[in-house]
């Protein structure tokens, strides 16, 4: 499986391009959907939010809700695009209107000022129309699919926030849930997506103060998956492992800056004996660990427990209280440019980064059993569980 994104964050359309999901699956816009509109969903998000209703369209490899094997186009409206039209005409040349609201002065943090640089653009609208945000619109679109591959074969996945700013959930309380769908409830009944009403309190007032300091403010997500089979990825070379695939997909997402798995860059400061996690055998279960402080995966292959990864979100680059920065026409010092943003996207940063695993897992899904064929596929998962099960 492999994809591409399209799309300018004001201009006309967002569009995904997926090869190599297999013939047989059935999908319906409104699994997507639903997960569009939980991307959309977070406290402390801008105004775009209340422009945009993402909706997506199947415009090829799908016939009568049914994957077909051949690439799957999908496609998602900018609403916000009738207030650009002109700005954002694909095929208008340029004219002295058209070219109003340019960008000169790069923010810091932002992909603006190198991206200018690199690409000759002295309108830095020419980098931030690709480099914002919106485009992870399509990601979770592409995730969507890949997550409703995965539950084909019992996979779960499921993202929700750690912090944002010094408002931190205690992830103890993790343990009372037995499955990813208990947790899945509690948390996306919370605006911030996070584990429990005290710390849903602590967050808004952080976001709220950061917005009345004209700030923005990051955070840590999380996402788990649970019911993958054993063995995917390999550790015989670098390229193989799974969870650098995971890592780098996550760093991958916008502002994100950090990627940890299990215990994390806590296991620094502890000792062996208090971070490997210890073998068991069952009839029922077979091999399996008391405990998951490596994140479900060891040598790059999943263990088969639970993959635990963590993403750190650096704060927002555009700050209504601009930051210092430099005219790319006249070199002049000049406080960068205010466009409009969010005071924090944490919350839907847990999303996106849950679709970035799924899509990662359905890939190394598709990459080991034959994926011409859903059916086909479901068999051939079986047949390998039941003979790693009996190891
Ligand atoms: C973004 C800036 C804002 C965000 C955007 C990401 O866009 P706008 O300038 O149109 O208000 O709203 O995020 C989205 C549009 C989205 O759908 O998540 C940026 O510069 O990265």
């Amino acid at each position: 499986m492999r994809y591409v994104t399209a799309g300018e964050s004001h201009g006309p359309e967002e569009i995904a391009v997926i090869e190599g999901i297999p013939a047989g699956l059935h999908i319906t816009q409104e699994d997507v959907n639903q997960q569009l509109a939980r991307r959309q969903k977070g406290y402390g998000r801008g105004d775009r939010q209340k422009i945009e209703t993402d909706q997506v369209t199947f415009l090829t490899g799908v016939r009568h809700q049914v994957t077909l094997g051949s690439p799957i186009t999908l496609n998602v409206h900018n609403d916000d695009h009738n207030n650009w039209s002109k700005i954002m005409a694909p095929n208008t040349p340029a004219n002295d209107e058209n070219t109003l609201r340019k960008v000169l002065r790069p923010r810091p943090g932002h992909a603006d000022l190198v991206g200018g640089i690199k690409y000759r653009h002295h309108d830095l609208r020419n980098v931030l129309e690709r480099s914002s945000a919106r485009e992870t619109t399509m990601r979770v679109a592409v995730g969507a699919v890949a997550k409703k591959l995965l539950s084909e074969i019992g996979v779960d996945v499921h993202g929700f926030v750690v912090n944002v700013g010094p408002a931190k959930t205690d992830l103890a309380q993790l343990e009372q849930y037995k499955t990813l769908a208990k947790l899945r409830e509690v948390t996306e009944s919370f605006d911030t997506r996070t584990l429990d009403q005290a710390t849903d309190d602590e967050i808004k007032t952080v976001i709220d103060q950061t917005k009345k300091n004209a700030n923005t403010v990051g955070g840590t997500v999380q996402v788990m998956a649970t019911g993958m089979p054993v063995g995917l990825g390999s550790y015989v070379s670098a390229d193989t492992k799974l969870d650098a695939k995971i890592a780098s997909a996550i760093v991958g997402i916008n502002a994100f800056k950090g990627v940890e798995f299990g215990g994390g860059f806590g296991n620094a400061e502890k000792y062996g004996d208090q971070v490997m996690d210890e073998i068991f055998w069952s009839e029922e279960k077979g091999f399996y660990r008391g405990s998951d402080n490596l994140g479900g995966f060891e040598g790059g292959m999943t263990t088969g427990g639970a993959i635990i990864v963590r993403g750190v979100v650096k704060p927002i680059p555009t700050l209504y209280r601009p930051m210092q920065s430099v005219d790319i026409d006249t070199h002049q010092d000049h406080k960068a440019s205010i466009e409009r943003s969010d005071t924090t996207a944490v919350t839907a940063a847990a999303v996106i980064a849950e679709a970035m695993v799924a899509i990662e897992l359905a890939k190394a899904v598709l990459d080991k059993f034959d994926a011409d064929n859903i059916e086909r596929m479901k068999e051939q998962v079986a047949v390998y569980r039941q003979e790693t099960q009996q190891f």
